[in-house]
Protein backbone atom coordinates (compact mmCIF):
# COMPACT_ATOMS: atom_id res chain seq x y z
CA UNK A 1 0.00 0.00 0.00
CA UNK A 2 1.20 3.64 -0.82
CA UNK A 3 1.19 5.78 1.92
CA UNK A 4 1.63 9.88 1.94
CA UNK A 5 4.12 11.65 3.97
CA UNK A 6 1.12 12.41 6.35
CA UNK A 7 0.34 8.86 7.07
CA UNK A 8 3.97 7.55 7.63
CA UNK A 9 4.96 10.60 10.21
CA UNK A 10 1.34 10.06 11.56
CA UNK A 11 1.64 6.14 12.33
CA UNK A 12 4.03 7.44 15.01
CA UNK A 13 1.87 9.67 17.07
CA UNK A 14 1.28 8.09 20.35
CA UNK A 15 -2.52 9.01 21.71
CA UNK A 16 -2.51 10.98 24.80
CA UNK A 17 -4.78 9.17 27.63
CA UNK A 18 -5.87 10.12 30.92
CA UNK A 19 -3.27 9.30 34.05
CA UNK A 20 -5.71 6.79 35.33
CA UNK A 21 -5.46 4.34 32.07
CA UNK A 22 -1.62 4.28 32.30
CA UNK A 23 -1.47 1.57 34.28
CA UNK A 24 -3.65 -1.40 36.05
CA UNK A 25 -6.62 0.14 36.51
CA UNK A 26 -9.74 -0.33 39.46
CA UNK A 27 -13.02 -0.27 38.67
CA UNK A 28 -14.54 1.95 41.47
CA UNK A 29 -18.67 2.04 41.99
CA UNK A 30 -20.41 5.27 41.27
CA UNK A 31 -24.36 6.02 42.02
CA UNK A 32 -27.37 3.70 41.21
CA UNK A 33 -28.76 4.88 37.95
CA UNK A 34 -32.18 5.50 36.27
CA UNK A 35 -33.35 5.49 32.17
CA UNK A 36 -33.56 9.24 31.46
CA UNK A 37 -37.60 8.68 31.05
CA UNK A 38 -40.21 6.12 30.93
CA UNK A 39 -38.34 4.44 34.00
CA UNK A 40 -40.99 1.36 34.30
CA UNK A 41 -41.16 0.49 30.86
CA UNK A 42 -37.27 0.46 30.42
CA UNK A 43 -36.82 -1.09 33.64
CA UNK A 44 -39.45 -4.17 32.58
CA UNK A 45 -37.44 -4.25 29.18
CA UNK A 46 -34.02 -5.12 30.79
CA UNK A 47 -34.29 -6.80 34.08
CA UNK A 48 -30.77 -7.44 34.23
CA UNK A 49 -28.50 -4.96 32.66
CA UNK A 50 -31.14 -1.75 34.13
CA UNK A 51 -29.70 0.52 36.87
CA UNK A 52 -26.33 -0.83 37.25
CA UNK A 53 -23.91 1.69 38.85
CA UNK A 54 -21.37 4.69 37.02
CA UNK A 55 -18.38 3.08 36.87
CA UNK A 56 -14.92 5.03 37.40
CA UNK A 57 -11.45 3.69 36.38
CA UNK A 58 -8.62 4.96 39.42
CA UNK A 59 -5.36 3.76 39.35
CA UNK A 60 -5.13 0.22 41.17
CA UNK A 61 -2.51 -0.29 44.50
CA UNK A 62 -1.81 -3.40 43.32
CA UNK A 63 -1.46 -5.54 40.12
CA UNK A 64 -4.02 -7.89 39.72
CA UNK A 65 -3.61 -10.59 37.05
CA UNK A 66 -6.09 -11.52 34.80
CA UNK A 67 -6.59 -14.81 32.15
CA UNK A 68 -5.93 -14.44 28.52
CA UNK A 69 -9.72 -13.50 26.74
CA UNK A 70 -11.24 -13.15 23.58
CA UNK A 71 -12.43 -10.26 22.49
CA UNK A 72 -14.55 -9.49 19.28
CA UNK A 73 -15.56 -6.06 17.89
CA UNK A 74 -18.05 -4.51 15.07
CA UNK A 75 -17.78 -0.63 13.40
CA UNK A 76 -21.49 0.03 13.19
CA UNK A 77 -23.10 2.88 10.94
CA UNK A 78 -21.83 5.62 9.35
CA UNK A 79 -18.01 6.14 9.21
CA UNK A 80 -16.31 8.43 11.91
CA UNK A 81 -12.75 9.71 11.79
CA UNK A 82 -10.95 7.81 14.48
CA UNK A 83 -12.91 4.10 14.54
CA UNK A 84 -9.69 2.58 14.09
CA UNK A 85 -7.83 4.21 17.45
CA UNK A 86 -10.84 2.63 19.23
CA UNK A 87 -9.86 -0.97 18.11
CA UNK A 88 -5.86 -0.03 18.69
CA UNK A 89 -6.60 0.69 21.87
CA UNK A 90 -8.98 -2.22 22.52
CA UNK A 91 -6.38 -4.14 21.58
CA UNK A 92 -3.81 -2.73 23.42
CA UNK A 93 -5.65 -2.71 26.25
CA UNK A 94 -6.83 -6.35 25.83
CA UNK A 95 -3.08 -7.23 25.27
CA UNK A 96 -2.12 -5.98 28.59
CA UNK A 97 -5.13 -7.78 30.31
CA UNK A 98 -3.06 -10.65 29.19
CA UNK A 99 -0.51 -10.83 26.46
CA UNK A 100 -2.52 -14.06 24.94
CA UNK A 101 -5.54 -12.43 24.41
CA UNK A 102 -7.08 -12.29 20.96
CA UNK A 103 -8.77 -9.42 19.09
CA UNK A 104 -11.69 -10.56 16.31
CA UNK A 105 -12.75 -8.34 13.72
CA UNK A 106 -16.40 -8.48 12.73
CA UNK A 107 -16.54 -7.91 9.00
CA UNK A 108 -18.68 -5.24 7.61
CA UNK A 109 -20.74 -4.26 10.26
CA UNK A 110 -23.05 -6.20 12.67
CA UNK A 111 -23.72 -8.54 9.58
CA UNK A 112 -20.91 -9.56 10.34
CA UNK A 113 -21.31 -11.60 13.23
CA UNK A 114 -24.66 -12.52 11.51
CA UNK A 115 -23.16 -14.42 8.92
CA UNK A 116 -20.04 -15.03 10.51
CA UNK A 117 -18.12 -13.13 8.50
CA UNK A 118 -14.54 -12.31 10.72
CA UNK A 119 -11.02 -12.00 10.51
CA UNK A 120 -8.21 -11.66 13.27
CA UNK A 121 -6.95 -8.59 14.47
CA UNK A 122 -2.80 -9.55 14.93
CA UNK A 123 -0.31 -6.48 16.06
CA UNK A 124 0.42 -6.24 12.26
CA UNK A 125 -2.37 -5.33 10.93
CA UNK A 126 -3.65 -2.47 13.97
CA UNK A 127 -0.69 -1.18 13.47
CA UNK A 128 -1.24 -0.32 9.73
CA UNK A 129 -4.16 1.54 10.90
CA UNK A 130 -3.20 3.67 14.00
CA UNK A 131 -4.28 6.94 13.63
CA UNK A 132 -5.68 6.53 10.28
CA UNK A 133 -9.19 7.59 9.03
CA UNK A 134 -12.33 5.51 7.95
CA UNK A 135 -13.12 1.74 9.40
CA UNK A 136 -11.38 -0.41 6.59
CA UNK A 137 -9.41 -2.26 8.56
CA UNK A 138 -12.84 -4.66 9.34
CA UNK A 139 -15.48 -2.07 7.43
CA UNK A 140 -18.67 -0.98 8.88
CA UNK A 141 -22.61 -1.79 7.78
CA UNK A 142 -25.84 -0.55 8.46
CA UNK A 143 -28.08 -4.12 9.52
CA UNK A 144 -29.73 -3.84 12.72
CA UNK A 145 -29.36 -6.27 15.35
CA UNK A 146 -32.52 -6.58 16.99
CA UNK A 147 -34.01 -10.24 16.39
CA UNK A 148 -32.97 -13.03 18.82
CA UNK A 149 -32.33 -15.36 15.66
CA UNK A 150 -29.59 -13.27 15.27
CA UNK A 151 -28.43 -12.73 18.38
CA UNK A 152 -28.54 -16.74 18.59
CA UNK A 153 -26.91 -16.91 15.60
CA UNK A 154 -23.92 -14.51 16.94
CA UNK A 155 -23.74 -16.34 19.67
CA UNK A 156 -23.09 -19.26 17.61
CA UNK A 157 -19.51 -17.64 16.24
CA UNK A 158 -18.87 -16.28 18.86
CA UNK A 159 -18.94 -19.74 21.39
CA UNK A 160 -16.67 -21.38 18.54
CA UNK A 161 -14.06 -18.24 18.39
CA UNK A 162 -14.54 -18.52 22.38
CA UNK A 163 -15.16 -14.26 22.46
CA UNK A 164 -16.09 -13.59 25.57
CA UNK A 165 -16.65 -9.92 25.28
CA UNK A 166 -17.64 -8.11 22.11
CA UNK A 167 -17.57 -4.56 21.69
CA UNK A 168 -20.14 -2.41 19.31
CA UNK A 169 -18.75 0.72 18.21
CA UNK A 170 -21.96 3.34 16.90
CA UNK A 171 -24.47 5.78 17.07
CA UNK A 172 -27.18 5.68 19.29
CA UNK A 173 -29.24 3.18 17.33
CA UNK A 174 -26.22 0.87 17.44
CA UNK A 175 -25.36 1.62 21.07
CA UNK A 176 -29.48 0.69 21.61
CA UNK A 177 -28.65 -2.37 19.50
CA UNK A 178 -26.01 -3.20 21.85
CA UNK A 179 -27.72 -2.96 25.18
CA UNK A 180 -30.45 -5.22 23.46
CA UNK A 181 -27.89 -7.95 23.01
CA UNK A 182 -26.16 -7.80 26.47
CA UNK A 183 -29.91 -8.00 27.97
CA UNK A 184 -30.31 -11.03 26.00
CA UNK A 185 -26.94 -12.63 26.62
CA UNK A 186 -26.90 -11.97 30.20
CA UNK A 187 -30.76 -13.44 30.53
CA UNK A 188 -29.25 -16.24 28.81
CA UNK A 189 -26.34 -17.02 30.86
CA UNK A 190 -24.55 -16.88 27.44
CA UNK A 191 -21.26 -15.99 28.99
CA UNK A 192 -20.69 -13.11 26.35
CA UNK A 193 -20.27 -9.16 27.77
CA UNK A 194 -21.42 -6.57 25.51
CA UNK A 195 -19.83 -3.02 25.50
CA UNK A 196 -20.87 0.14 23.41
CA UNK A 197 -18.53 2.89 22.04
CA UNK A 198 -20.11 6.27 21.14
CA UNK A 199 -19.25 7.10 17.50
CA UNK A 200 -21.31 9.53 15.13
CA UNK A 201 -20.01 12.45 13.29
CA UNK A 202 -23.72 13.83 13.93
CA UNK A 203 -22.83 14.79 17.61
CA UNK A 204 -25.98 13.75 18.54
CA UNK A 205 -24.95 10.73 20.81
CA UNK A 206 -24.22 12.94 24.23
CA UNK A 207 -25.14 13.08 27.43
CA UNK A 208 -23.90 14.55 31.54
CA UNK A 209 -21.48 11.46 30.92
CA UNK A 210 -21.14 10.98 27.52
CA UNK A 211 -19.78 14.50 26.48
CA UNK A 212 -19.44 14.11 23.10
CA UNK A 213 -19.49 11.40 20.07
CA UNK A 214 -16.07 10.45 18.49
CA UNK A 215 -15.33 11.74 14.91
CA UNK A 216 -17.35 15.56 15.27
CA UNK A 217 -14.45 16.84 16.36
CA UNK A 218 -12.51 15.95 13.25
CA UNK A 219 -15.71 16.22 10.59
CA UNK A 220 -16.46 19.74 11.73
CA UNK A 221 -12.93 20.94 11.34
CA UNK A 222 -12.72 19.50 7.67
CA UNK A 223 -16.08 21.28 7.53
CA UNK A 224 -15.23 24.53 8.56
CA UNK A 225 -12.33 24.49 6.40
CA UNK A 226 -14.03 24.09 3.16
CA UNK A 227 -16.37 26.56 4.16
CA UNK A 228 -13.66 28.77 5.20
CA UNK A 229 -12.50 28.27 1.94
CA UNK A 230 -15.19 28.77 0.17
CA UNK A 231 -16.12 32.07 2.65
CA UNK A 232 -12.43 33.54 0.62
CA UNK A 233 -13.61 32.71 -2.35
CA UNK A 234 -16.77 34.33 -2.20
CA UNK A 235 -15.63 37.54 -0.46
CA UNK A 236 -13.26 37.57 -3.37
CA UNK A 237 -15.26 36.99 -6.50
CA UNK A 238 -18.30 38.91 -4.65
CA UNK A 239 -20.81 37.43 -7.14
CA UNK A 240 -22.31 34.27 -5.26
CA UNK A 241 -24.26 33.02 -2.58
CA UNK A 242 -23.02 29.73 -1.67
CA UNK A 243 -25.66 27.63 -0.20
CA UNK A 244 -24.31 24.63 2.48
CA UNK A 245 -25.90 21.38 3.30
CA UNK A 246 -23.87 20.03 6.37
CA UNK A 247 -24.98 16.36 7.24
CA UNK A 248 -25.68 15.78 10.87
CA UNK A 249 -29.07 13.83 10.53
CA UNK A 250 -31.62 15.21 12.74
CA UNK A 251 -29.37 17.24 15.19
CA UNK A 252 -28.06 20.28 13.88
CA UNK A 253 -24.82 20.27 15.90
CA UNK A 254 -22.47 20.39 13.01
CA UNK A 255 -23.77 23.16 11.44
CA UNK A 256 -23.97 25.27 14.80
CA UNK A 257 -19.98 23.87 15.39
CA UNK A 258 -19.41 25.11 11.66
CA UNK A 259 -20.97 28.30 12.38
CA UNK A 260 -19.19 29.36 15.77
CA UNK A 261 -15.84 28.43 13.60
CA UNK A 262 -16.26 30.27 10.46
CA UNK A 263 -18.98 32.88 10.99
CA UNK A 264 -21.12 32.54 8.01
CA UNK A 265 -23.36 35.17 7.00
CA UNK A 266 -26.61 32.78 7.57
CA UNK A 267 -26.65 29.55 9.55
CA UNK A 268 -30.35 28.01 10.16
CA UNK A 269 -30.83 25.50 13.16
CA UNK A 270 -33.16 23.01 12.71
CA UNK A 271 -34.39 23.16 16.46
CA UNK A 272 -35.02 26.53 16.42
CA UNK A 273 -37.31 26.89 13.28
CA UNK A 274 -39.57 23.64 15.07
CA UNK A 275 -39.60 25.38 18.69
CA UNK A 276 -40.54 28.48 16.55
CA UNK A 277 -43.13 26.98 14.80
CA UNK A 278 -41.87 28.04 11.48
CA UNK A 279 -43.06 27.31 7.79
CA UNK A 280 -40.45 26.48 5.11
CA UNK A 281 -41.51 30.34 3.66
CA UNK A 282 -40.51 31.59 7.03
CA UNK A 283 -37.23 29.91 6.51
CA UNK A 284 -36.97 31.10 2.83
CA UNK A 285 -38.02 35.11 3.92
CA UNK A 286 -35.46 35.05 7.04
CA UNK A 287 -32.50 33.82 4.11
CA UNK A 288 -34.42 36.11 1.69
CA UNK A 289 -33.91 39.36 3.76
CA UNK A 290 -30.28 38.54 4.97
CA UNK A 291 -29.78 38.46 0.78
CA UNK A 292 -31.98 41.60 0.79
CA UNK A 293 -29.80 43.92 3.33
CA UNK A 294 -26.36 42.86 2.49
CA UNK A 295 -27.17 43.41 -1.31
CA UNK A 296 -28.25 46.74 0.01
CA UNK A 297 -25.04 47.14 1.51
CA UNK A 298 -23.51 46.55 -2.13
CA UNK A 299 -22.80 42.99 -1.04
CA UNK A 300 -23.92 40.61 -3.48
CA UNK A 301 -22.41 37.64 -1.47
CA UNK A 302 -22.62 35.42 1.15
CA UNK A 303 -22.87 31.53 2.74
CA UNK A 304 -26.02 30.28 4.03
CA UNK A 305 -25.14 27.15 6.40
CA UNK A 306 -28.14 24.46 6.28
CA UNK A 307 -28.22 21.48 8.69
CA UNK A 308 -29.35 18.40 6.44
CA UNK A 309 -32.24 17.49 8.67
CA UNK A 310 -34.08 20.80 8.37
CA UNK A 311 -37.18 19.61 6.27
CA UNK A 312 -38.05 16.95 9.46
CA UNK A 313 -37.98 19.90 11.72
CA UNK A 314 -40.49 22.07 9.87
CA UNK A 315 -43.32 20.95 11.68
CA UNK A 316 -45.77 20.74 9.44
CA UNK A 317 -43.44 18.32 7.26
CA UNK A 318 -42.51 17.01 10.61
CA UNK A 319 -45.94 15.48 10.88
CA UNK A 320 -46.18 14.84 7.04
CA UNK A 321 -42.60 12.49 7.58
CA UNK A 322 -44.08 10.98 10.82
CA UNK A 323 -47.28 9.50 8.84
CA UNK A 324 -45.48 8.67 5.40
CA UNK A 325 -42.83 6.93 8.01
CA UNK A 326 -45.96 4.73 9.14
CA UNK A 327 -47.57 4.42 6.01
CA UNK A 328 -44.69 2.92 4.42
CA UNK A 329 -43.58 0.87 7.28
CA UNK A 330 -46.79 -1.02 6.87
CA UNK A 331 -47.53 -0.91 3.21
CA UNK A 332 -44.00 -1.13 1.94
CA UNK A 333 -44.81 -4.25 -0.38
CA UNK A 334 -47.65 -2.32 -2.17
CA UNK A 335 -45.46 1.06 -2.85
CA UNK A 336 -43.38 -0.97 -4.18
CA UNK A 337 -45.43 -2.46 -6.90
CA UNK A 338 -46.87 1.39 -7.62
CA UNK A 339 -45.19 2.79 -11.12
CA UNK A 340 -42.75 5.87 -9.99
CA UNK A 341 -44.60 8.05 -12.29
CA UNK A 342 -47.79 6.98 -10.28
CA UNK A 343 -46.15 7.18 -6.56
CA UNK A 344 -47.26 10.80 -6.28
CA UNK A 345 -50.64 10.44 -6.93
CA UNK A 346 -50.84 7.10 -4.68
CA UNK A 347 -48.99 8.79 -1.34
CA UNK A 348 -51.70 11.85 -2.26
CA UNK A 349 -54.43 9.79 -1.99
CA UNK A 350 -53.19 7.31 0.71
CA UNK A 351 -52.55 10.64 3.62
CA UNK A 352 -54.39 12.34 5.50
CA UNK A 353 -56.26 15.97 4.25
CA UNK A 354 -53.82 18.03 5.91
CA UNK A 355 -50.57 15.86 4.74
CA UNK A 356 -51.58 15.20 1.28
CA UNK A 357 -51.88 18.62 0.71
CA UNK A 358 -49.00 19.59 1.67
CA UNK A 359 -47.14 16.47 0.02
CA UNK A 360 -48.88 17.67 -3.18
CA UNK A 361 -47.56 21.11 -2.79
CA UNK A 362 -43.72 19.81 -2.89
CA UNK A 363 -41.39 19.92 -5.43
CA UNK A 364 -41.35 16.62 -7.93
CA UNK A 365 -37.32 16.33 -7.02
CA UNK A 366 -38.43 16.70 -2.53
CA UNK A 367 -41.58 14.59 -2.79
CA UNK A 368 -40.18 11.85 -4.36
CA UNK A 369 -37.10 11.68 -1.96
CA UNK A 370 -39.63 11.67 1.19
CA UNK A 371 -40.28 8.27 0.00
CA UNK A 372 -37.16 6.76 -0.70
CA UNK A 373 -36.31 3.69 1.08
CA UNK A 374 -35.86 4.27 4.87
CA UNK A 375 -32.34 2.97 6.55
CA UNK A 376 -32.77 0.09 8.72
CA UNK A 377 -33.60 1.87 12.09
CA UNK A 378 -36.58 3.25 9.46
CA UNK A 379 -35.52 7.24 9.39
CA UNK A 380 -36.01 8.77 6.34
CA UNK A 381 -32.66 9.41 4.75
CA UNK A 382 -31.98 12.59 4.90
CA UNK A 383 -28.95 13.06 3.55
CA UNK A 384 -30.39 12.31 0.09
CA UNK A 385 -32.91 15.23 0.29
CA UNK A 386 -31.50 18.30 -1.73
CA UNK A 387 -32.82 20.92 0.68
CA UNK A 388 -29.43 23.66 -0.21
CA UNK A 389 -30.89 23.33 -3.71
CA UNK A 390 -34.27 23.65 -2.52
CA UNK A 391 -33.72 26.67 -0.57
CA UNK A 392 -31.51 28.29 -3.15
CA UNK A 393 -34.66 27.93 -5.65
CA UNK A 394 -36.81 29.24 -3.30
CA UNK A 395 -35.03 32.25 -2.17
CA UNK A 396 -33.98 33.12 -5.82
CA UNK A 397 -37.90 33.17 -6.51
CA UNK A 398 -39.09 35.45 -3.43
CA UNK A 399 -36.35 37.58 -4.21
CA UNK A 400 -37.76 38.17 -8.25
CA UNK A 401 -40.80 38.74 -6.22
CA UNK A 402 -39.45 41.60 -4.27
CA UNK A 403 -37.28 42.76 -6.78
CA UNK A 404 -40.83 43.75 -8.65
CA UNK A 405 -41.73 45.56 -5.38
CA UNK A 406 -38.70 47.39 -5.13
CA UNK A 407 -37.82 45.88 -2.23
CA UNK A 408 -34.77 44.07 -3.32
CA UNK A 409 -32.08 45.94 -5.72
CA UNK A 410 -29.25 43.40 -5.51
CA UNK A 411 -27.91 40.45 -7.88
CA UNK A 412 -28.29 37.06 -6.20
CA UNK A 413 -26.47 34.31 -8.03
CA UNK A 414 -25.77 30.64 -6.17
CA UNK A 415 -24.03 27.87 -5.91
CA UNK A 416 -24.71 24.80 -4.09
CA UNK A 417 -22.28 22.17 -1.65
CA UNK A 418 -23.16 19.46 0.77
CA UNK A 419 -20.29 18.62 2.89
CA UNK A 420 -20.82 14.84 4.50
CA UNK A 421 -18.83 12.13 2.90
CA UNK A 422 -16.14 14.43 2.56
CA UNK A 423 -15.26 14.63 6.43
CA UNK A 424 -16.05 11.33 7.63
CA UNK A 425 -12.98 9.28 6.82
CA UNK A 426 -10.03 12.36 7.59
CA UNK A 427 -7.46 11.36 9.72
CA UNK A 428 -8.63 12.06 13.35
CA UNK A 429 -7.65 15.30 14.81
CA UNK A 430 -5.45 14.33 17.93
CA UNK A 431 -8.76 15.18 19.30
CA UNK A 432 -10.17 12.30 18.02
CA UNK A 433 -7.28 10.17 17.75
CA UNK A 434 -6.67 10.25 21.58
CA UNK A 435 -10.10 10.53 22.80
CA UNK A 436 -10.69 7.40 20.67
CA UNK A 437 -7.28 5.61 21.47
CA UNK A 438 -8.71 6.26 25.41
CA UNK A 439 -12.55 4.87 24.80
CA UNK A 440 -10.97 1.72 23.57
CA UNK A 441 -8.36 1.05 25.73
CA UNK A 442 -11.40 2.07 28.59
CA UNK A 443 -13.40 -0.52 26.83
CA UNK A 444 -11.13 -3.13 27.87
CA UNK A 445 -11.01 -1.81 31.33
CA UNK A 446 -14.47 -2.80 31.51
CA UNK A 447 -14.41 -6.35 29.67
CA UNK A 448 -11.66 -6.88 32.83
CA UNK A 449 -13.82 -5.53 35.36
CA UNK A 450 -16.76 -8.29 33.82
CA UNK A 451 -19.17 -5.05 32.85
CA UNK A 452 -21.71 -5.69 30.10
CA UNK A 453 -24.55 -3.54 29.08
CA UNK A 454 -21.94 -0.44 29.52
CA UNK A 455 -20.90 2.43 27.38
CA UNK A 456 -17.41 3.22 27.20
CA UNK A 457 -17.06 6.59 28.40
CA UNK A 458 -14.00 9.13 29.00
CA UNK A 459 -14.85 12.64 29.68
CA UNK A 460 -13.45 15.86 31.39
CA UNK A 461 -11.62 16.34 28.01
CA UNK A 462 -11.32 20.03 27.60
CA UNK A 463 -8.51 19.79 30.15
CA UNK A 464 -5.25 18.19 29.34
CA UNK A 465 -5.50 13.82 28.59
CA UNK A 466 -4.04 13.18 31.35
CA UNK A 467 -6.97 14.58 33.69
CA UNK A 468 -9.25 13.09 31.22
CA UNK A 469 -11.71 10.42 33.17
CA UNK A 470 -12.19 6.99 32.07
CA UNK A 471 -15.02 5.08 32.76
CA UNK A 472 -18.42 3.31 31.83
CA UNK A 473 -22.23 4.30 31.89
CA UNK A 474 -24.70 1.96 31.88
CA UNK A 475 -26.54 2.35 28.30
CA UNK A 476 -30.17 1.77 30.04
CA UNK A 477 -29.01 5.29 31.77
CA UNK A 478 -29.85 7.18 28.48
CA UNK A 479 -33.12 5.59 27.38
CA UNK A 480 -36.31 6.44 26.59
CA UNK A 481 -39.17 5.09 24.98
CA UNK A 482 -39.99 6.41 21.18
CA UNK A 483 -42.08 5.90 18.22
CA UNK A 484 -39.86 3.67 15.71
CA UNK A 485 -41.52 1.95 12.55
CA UNK A 486 -44.64 2.55 13.94
CA UNK A 487 -44.30 1.13 17.46
CA UNK A 488 -42.83 2.62 20.61
CA UNK A 489 -39.25 1.27 21.11
CA UNK A 490 -36.79 1.19 24.02
CA UNK A 491 -34.11 3.79 22.55
CA UNK A 492 -30.86 5.84 23.57
CA UNK A 493 -32.28 9.33 23.40
CA UNK A 494 -30.78 11.70 21.03
CA UNK A 495 -29.53 14.56 21.94
CA UNK A 496 -29.99 18.09 19.73
CA UNK A 497 -29.19 21.30 20.28
CA UNK A 498 -30.49 22.85 23.36
CA UNK A 499 -31.71 25.99 22.84
CA UNK A 500 -30.81 27.14 26.21
CA UNK A 501 -27.30 25.62 25.82
CA UNK A 502 -24.40 27.92 25.74
CA UNK A 503 -22.88 27.01 22.50
CA UNK A 504 -26.40 27.94 21.00
CA UNK A 505 -26.75 31.17 22.61
CA UNK A 506 -22.82 32.13 21.28
CA UNK A 507 -24.41 31.47 18.26
CA UNK A 508 -27.66 33.84 18.06
CA UNK A 509 -25.17 36.54 20.39
CA UNK A 510 -23.48 37.24 17.08
CA UNK A 511 -25.48 35.83 14.28
CA UNK A 512 -26.87 39.38 13.36
CA UNK A 513 -23.24 40.99 13.17
CA UNK A 514 -22.31 37.89 10.96
CA UNK A 515 -25.59 38.70 8.45
CA UNK A 516 -24.51 42.16 7.59
CA UNK A 517 -20.91 42.26 8.03
CA UNK A 518 -18.45 40.02 6.35
CA UNK A 519 -16.57 38.69 9.72
CA UNK A 520 -15.44 35.24 7.85
CA UNK A 521 -12.87 32.85 10.00
CA UNK A 522 -10.81 30.88 7.87
CA UNK A 523 -9.96 28.20 9.82
CA UNK A 524 -7.53 26.14 7.60
CA UNK A 525 -6.86 22.60 7.79
CA UNK A 526 -6.35 20.22 10.75
CA UNK A 527 -2.63 20.35 11.85
CA UNK A 528 -1.58 17.19 13.37
CA UNK A 529 2.37 18.75 14.34
CA UNK A 530 2.76 22.09 16.25
CA UNK A 531 2.36 24.28 19.10
CA UNK A 532 -1.12 22.34 21.21
CA UNK A 533 -2.93 25.79 20.55
CA UNK A 534 -3.32 25.09 17.32
CA UNK A 535 -3.48 21.14 17.54
CA UNK A 536 -5.07 20.37 20.51
CA UNK A 537 -8.07 22.29 20.66
CA UNK A 538 -11.75 20.89 21.47
CA UNK A 539 -14.59 21.76 19.52
CA UNK A 540 -16.07 25.06 20.39
CA UNK A 541 -19.40 23.26 21.25
CA UNK A 542 -17.80 21.35 23.77
CA UNK A 543 -15.58 24.17 25.12
CA UNK A 544 -18.86 26.44 25.87
CA UNK A 545 -20.80 23.52 27.11
CA UNK A 546 -18.11 23.41 29.88
CA UNK A 547 -18.10 26.91 30.12
CA UNK A 548 -14.68 27.48 28.86
P1 LIG B 1 -24.21 7.42 11.92
O1 LIG B 1 -25.36 8.04 12.65
O2 LIG B 1 -24.37 5.97 11.66
O3 LIG B 1 -22.90 7.74 12.59
O4 LIG B 1 -24.12 8.10 10.49
C1 LIG B 1 -23.93 9.45 10.33
C2 LIG B 1 -24.21 9.93 8.94
O5 LIG B 1 -23.00 10.40 8.36
C3 LIG B 1 -25.27 11.01 8.91
O6 LIG B 1 -24.72 12.29 9.16
C4 LIG B 1 -25.85 10.86 7.54
O7 LIG B 1 -27.18 11.31 7.48
C5 LIG B 1 -25.79 9.38 7.31
O8 LIG B 1 -24.71 8.90 8.09
C6 LIG B 1 -25.58 8.98 5.87
O9 LIG B 1 -25.74 7.61 5.74
P2 LIG B 1 -24.98 6.67 4.71
O10 LIG B 1 -23.60 6.47 5.24
O11 LIG B 1 -25.71 5.39 4.79
O12 LIG B 1 -24.97 7.33 3.39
Amino acid sequence: MTKSALQIARAAYQPKVPAALKGQVTAVDGAYTQSVADQDEIKKLFPNTYGMPIITFEKAKEAVSYPAINVGVILSGGQAPGGHNVIAGLFDGVKAINKDSRLFGFILGPGGLVDHKYMELTADIIDEYRNTGGFDMIGSGRTKLEETAQFDKGLEILKQLEIKALVIIGGDDSNTNACVLAEYYKANNAGVQVIGCPKTIDGDLKNEQIETSFGFDTACKVYSEVIGNIQRDCNSARKYWHFIKLMGRSASHIALECALQTHPNVCIISEEVEAKNLSLDDVVTQIATVVAQRAADGNNFGTVLIPEGLIEFIPAMKKLIAELNDFLAKNEAEFKLIKRSEQRNYIVSKLTKENSALYASLPEGVARQLTLDRDPHGNVQVSLIETEKLLAEMVGTKLAQWKKEGKFVGKFATQVHFFGYEGRCAAPSNYDADYCYSLGYTASCLIAAGKTGYMSSVRNTTASADKWIAGGIPVTMMMNMERRHGEMKPVIQKALVKLDGAPFKAFVAKRDEWAKKTDYVYPGPIQYFGPTEVCDQPTKTLLLEQGK
